[in-house]
């Protein structure tokens, strides 16, 4: 799959959406942060001291078509990213973007994964 047709049309937003749900209030979650554009919650499942995701308000499938269809919003959800990071640990944090289930996604509305709070190791491969 490809992202280059940034003028195509945005995929209609699922209606079974469960981070929408989360942003709506209508599924519990730990949130941590938000702001205008963007929230911030534990994930139920943490491999880290600190792992929370970052999902922006509005929908969008992965962080290429975010990234086409609205860059600040992009840079919105980074910067809410460095602010619990900041607020939960010690300010520096590792970001990951998972695309597409080979690369492991398994929620459809895009998410940063804010992991830290501790040495990490590498690679996550
Ligand atoms: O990451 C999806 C992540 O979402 C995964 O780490 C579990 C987490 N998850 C799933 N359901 C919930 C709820 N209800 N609250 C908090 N966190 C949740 P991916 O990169 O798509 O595999």
């Amino acid at each position: 799959m490809t992202h280059d047709d940034v003028t195509a049309e945005p995929a209609p937003v699922p209606s079974d959406c469960l981070f929408c749900k989360i942003v709506a209030g209508e599924v519990p979650a730990e949130i941590v942060a938000t702001d205008e554009r963007a929230v911030a919650f534990r994930d139920i499942a943490p491999q880290a001291p600190m792992h929370v995701l970052v999902v922006p308000r509005d929908h969008h499938g992965d962080i290429a078509q975010l990234a086409a269809a609205d860059p600040e919003l992009l840079g919105a959800v980074v910067a809410l990213a460095d602010r619990v990071a900041g607020e939960q640990a010690d300010g520096q944090f590792r970001l990951v973007f998972n695309s597409g289930p080979h690369a492991g996604q398994s929620v459809f509305h895009v998410h940063g994964h804010v992991i830290g709070g501790k040495q990490l190791g590498w690679t996550p491969a």
